[in-house]
């Protein structure tokens, strides 16, 4: 039997004597004390929640370093093609939990702590939420890391480690204010600092040449240090590593200055460092137009290349040989400067020449982008881009000159070769960054199928006519460890009953359960867990905000980035007109209903904000109602983050997928609440699309204009006035909050806000909200019927394996990356 001593240093090995169900909570407890003692510095009786959670991950940690160790042995031994994931974005949430589940520990570390009076699910609550991203793009990052992993593809994640990630949202009297979040505040036990892989990462000064070998003296260098975190695989298979970049000044402090009294410029080298990586840019589909942000972009590009470059030269000599060795990915444009960065090492660094320069860049890199919204295509003015990057300038404008020699000898047109060109020379010139990651990859992707249609298009239409087989597409997905396995656990225990758990590895096999979607006993086991789910969120809710809910309503959830196109205006405009009808209809047999609203808004968002408050306005004067009493309910979320969704998603019925057509490029959010049995009502816009084909028409609710019709609609001169009017419910709805029903303390809030639907309404909410309206109410038919809904539930479970990160991740190694 294994030895309790704590004390011991060597307990660890001593305790691994056995490996019996209580042999290995023993080791745990052991190793978790020892953690405690010799790493946290506390004893038990001292310890706080906090320094127990720390001597819980670093217990952990150990098997992990030690896989860790083992699949970077594996990857040099076997001499393949790595995959790199270039992305300013990561939202990985917490770890505790992902980690623990993918090694299967989960049971082994609970008795292990309970042996001390802790409960592990409290602990993990302690866990700060890492939100190094806005949304979907840096999730989608996330779960693709997560899928690398599981899948057993040797990959690295490249990013910023931001000192602050995504922001706090606090609601103060229903507006939305923005609190820094301080995630690395109790330190990170899940970091490692590399010191050792450090890079000289260059700004400004000039360039020159001198007998056409060409230098570029940087004006300003900041150092670029790695920090790593491991990334566990499904059943520990491989441990791949997220890592993250942070600055630091050559010269920390300058004595000399210092000495002389100047202790601010003394320092100044350092703030300047610090301030690279201090914030993520709150802004989820648009581009940050910041000096700043230019900065932080090729601060981690130019880290990311030096590293993959340095590496493949280390273990495979001829840096000709890259593209066999490395599949570079850029997600979306963020780290487009990365093609002429790299062109930049091979030229001027390797003595290659630009063509074959040129060959090894495209061969390496492919592009995923993932918007196609006007406002969220990054180009820089040519004069700050010059004046930071000269050399890349210099570049860039030699890969111009080549592209458009292509085109012209292709016979395009100038209207074509001015779209096609790296720089827009309309009004103020910029560099289009775009344009550079597309000519600089391989393999350019879409996000979903109808975003890929419309990519070849519309902004991509030129560049698809020169390169037509470029453009590929590989729809979302999410992984089912995090949103189905950790995050809802009752329904994991339910399918593992009724197909056993290969479900979890192979998303694909829940399709078993569509034989039973029928079997009366299974639907109801489904509900009961949902139900039990909606309990639990119900009580977190009272917590955070007071409000009771009621555990059979339907729970109806819109959760993601506040964004016009999302239009949780519409969601808001509809809980207005139902609210009017169940009080003019009070007999009626109304289903009771839950809107609960989630998401934060740029900071700098005028009318995502106003939207915010609107959301709280019209809650606070509902809830507040007798007369709709507990038939309607209206609850806003704050700080809608990762672990909030993971409490979220399992609890919901109704997923609420409404974005103008055409706009959303695929959405993942979607995916989630399909995989735990919500039904999607949603318009056909982004991946809604494919989860209709999979789940079936009978099983969703589909409603609204189609992009085609979008375009349409707009092209022949779409008046909103005419609509509204047109529509009794719409008109009376818009009144009400124009006239300021819902905001008597300042009557006009809204009023610019209604007016302007009446005017534009660019995202067609008028357009589409009769038919938004029907669809709720054949939702409340569906919920009626409790053998259908519950069908319905099972049906969208069993069809959506195929949204499984897994399945991208596969597609990607196999057409893109060409890896195993
Ligand atoms: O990427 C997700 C998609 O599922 C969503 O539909 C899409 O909106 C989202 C600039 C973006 N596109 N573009 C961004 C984020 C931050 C930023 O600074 C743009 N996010 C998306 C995953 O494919």
């Amino acid at each position: 039997a294994a030895r309790h001593d704590a004390a011991s240093g060597s307990s660890r090995s001593a305790a691994r004597v056995t490996n019996s169900p209580q042999g290995k909570v023993q080791e745990f407890e052991t190793r978790i004390l020892d953690a405690l003692h010799h790493r946290v510095g506390k004893n038990e009786r001292a310890a706080k929640p906090h320094d127990w959670y720390n001597a819980a991950v670093l217990a952990l940690r150990d098997d992990i370093i030690d896989k860790w160790f083992a699949s970077t042995a594996r990857t040099h031994e076997a001499a393949g093609k790595r995959v790199y994931y270039l992305s300013l974005e990561f939202l990985i949430g917490r770890l505790l939990r992902d980690a623990l589940s993918n090694l299967g520990c989960n049971r082994v570390m609970e008795q292990a702590l309970e042996r001390h009076g802790l409960d592990l699910a409290r602990l993990e609550e302690l866990e700060p939420d890492a939100a190094l991203g806005n949304g979907g793009l840096g999730r989608l990052a996330a779960c693709f890391m997560e899928s690398l992993a599981s899948l057993d593809i040797p990959a690295f994640g490249y990013g910023i480690r931001y000192i602050n990630g995504m922001f706090r949202q606090r609601i103060d009297e229903g507006w939305q204010v923005e609190l820094p979040e301080t995630w690395l505040a109790h330190g990170n036990p899940w970091e490692f600092e590399r010191r050792e892989s450090a890079y000289l990462i260059g700004f400004g000064g000039e360039v020159t040449s001198d007998q056409g070998a060409i230098r570029w003296a940087p004006a300003e260098q900041i150092e670029a240090t790695a920090v790593d975190t491991p990334v566990v695989g499904w059943q520990g298979k491989r441990v791949n590593t997220l890592r993250l970049w942070t600055a630091n000044a050559l010269d920390p402090i300058q004595l000399a200055a210092f000495n002389a009294g100047d202790h601010a410029g003394a320092l100044a080298g350092q703030v300047r460092a610090d301030t690279l990586v201090r914030v993520l840019y709150p802004a989820d589909s648009t581009a940050a137009g910041q000096e700043l942000r230019l900065r932080q972009e090729f601060f981690f590009s130019s880290a990311s290349i030096q590293d993959i470059v340095r590496r493949h030269v280390q273990y495979h000599g001829d840096i000709r040989t890259l593209p066999d060795k490395a599949a570079i990915q850029l997600n979306d444009t963020h780290p487009s400067v990365a093609v002429a960065e790299l062109m930049r090492l091979l030229m001027d660094e390797h003595h290659l020449t630009f063509a074959e320069s040129w060959d090894i860049t495209r061969a390496t890199i492919g592009y995923t982008n993932h918007t196609l919204l006007p406002e969220a295509l990054e180009s820089w003015p040519l004069p700050l881009f010059e004046r930071m990057l000269p050399r890349h300038m210099q570049i860039i404008y030699a890969i111009n000159a080549n592209v458009l020699r292509e085109a012209r000898r292709a016979g395009l047109d100038d209207a074509a070769i001015a779209a096609i060109s790296l720089i827009d020379e309309h009004g103020e010139r910029r560099v289009r960054m775009a344009n550079l990651a597309f000519v600089g990859a391989h393999s350019v992707n879409g996000v979903a199928a109808l975003h890929t249609g419309l990519m070849k298009e519309t902004v991509f239409a030129d560049l698809h006519k020169l390169y037509p087989t470029r453009i590929n597409n590989k729809t979302n997905g999410v992984t089912p460890r995090r949103w189905l396995h950790q995050s809802n656990p009752r329904l994991t225990g339910l399918v593992r009953e009724a197909i056993g758990d290969g479900f979890i590895a192979d998303a694909e096999r829940l399709s078993d359960l569509a034989a039973m979607a029928g079997d009366a006993a299974l639907g109801e086991r489904v509900d009961e867990v949902k139900r039990a789910n909606k309990v639990d969120l119900s009580n977190h809710l009272r917590e955070l905000t007071g409000l009771r809910l009621d555990p059979d309503a339907l729970f109806d959830v819109q959760i993601k980035r506040i964004h016009e196109y999302k239009r949780q205006l519409l969601n808001l405009i509809e809980t207005v007109a139902l609210y009017d009808q169940i009080r003019s209809h009070p007999e009626r047999d109304w289903v009771p209903r839950v809107k609960i609203f989630g998401g934060k808004a740029a900071p700098t968002y005028h009318n995502a904000k106003l939207i915010i408050k609107l959301a709280n306005d019209i809650a606070r004067r509902i809830n507040s109602d007798p007369s709709v009493g507990e038939v309607l309910k209206v609850v806003f979320v704050p700080n809608y983050n990762v672990s909030l969704a993971e409490k979220i998603i399992p609890a919901a019925d109704l997923s609420e997928q409404i974005s103008t057509a055409g706009m959303e490029a695929s959405g993942t959010g979607n995916m989630k609440f399909a995989f735990n049995g919500a039904l999607t009502i949603g318009t056909l816009d982004g991946a809604n699309i494919e989860i209709m084909d999979r789940v079936g028409r009978d099983n969703i609710v589909i409603f609204g204009l189609t992009a085609e019709e979008v375009a349409a609609t707009r092209a022949k001169g779409y008046n909103p006035r005419e609509v509204i009017e047109s529509s009794h419910e719409l008109a009376q709805a818009v009144k009400c909050i124009a006239d300021g029903v819902f905001s008597p303390d300042e009557p006009d809030r809204y009023r610019g806000l209604m007016d302007a639907l009446m005017q534009s309404d660019w995202f067609m909410v008028a357009a589409d909200f009769d038919a938004y309206a029907a669809a709720q109410r054949d939702v409340d038919a569906r919920w009626q019927n409790r053998a259908g809904w519950r069908k319905s539930a099972i049906m969208n479970i069993a069809n959506v394996g195929w949204f499984s990160s897994d399945r991208t991740i596969s597609e990607y190694a196999r057409e893109i990356w060409g890896v195993k």
